[in-house]
């Protein structure tokens, strides 16, 4: 099975700054605890970052053929990006959700996921953990994707 995980805007900023919010982990340090979950797992593992909305919404584009799901932590852009939205309504790629902090316990705009129902799940709160949720999730779903 093969999955790219998408990180968008500010999350290389990741245990620099703000680690109240998000810890003190490295971006880097999270995709080794989840490189070594997909090795387990016998995932090939597609492991992106940008804080562009147009470079993310090409990525989103490259998928068909080169994944078979996405575990996608759009960042800033799932309370906004429409246009995120539809490249991943276009493209039809099975994914999940993930955020490290619970947003349904932060501030009311961040309540609101423009693509979560498009996702077969939502995973937050759990810090690098979601990710590690996340990816599992996906790999109990690949009966069905
Ligand atoms: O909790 C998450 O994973 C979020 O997707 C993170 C986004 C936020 O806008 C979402 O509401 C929830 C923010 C990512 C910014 O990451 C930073 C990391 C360190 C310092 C500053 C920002």
């Amino acid at each position: 099975m093969r999955i790219t995980v998408l990180n968008g805007p500010n999350l290389n900023l990741l245990g620099t700054r703000e680690p109240d919010q998000y810890g003190t982990a490295t971006l880097a340090e999270v995709e080794s605890l989840v490189r070594v979950e997909a090795d387990h797992l016998g995932i090939e593992l597609e492991w992106r970052q940008s804080n562009h909305e147009g470079a993310l919404i090409d990525a989103i584009h490259e998928l068909p053929g080169r994944a078979d799901a996405l575990l996608l932590n759009a960042a800033g852009y799932t309370h906004t990006s429409v246009a995120i939205r539809d490249a991943l309504a276009a493209v039809r790629i099975p994914f999940v959700e993930v955020h490290l902090s619970n947003v349904f316990a932060r501030e009311e705009f961040r309540h609101r996921s423009l693509m979560a129902d498009l996702a077969i799940g939502v995973i937050a709160g759990f810090g690098p953990r979601s990710y590690l949720l996340g990816l599992r999730a996906l790999h109990a779903s690949r009966a069905d994707v």
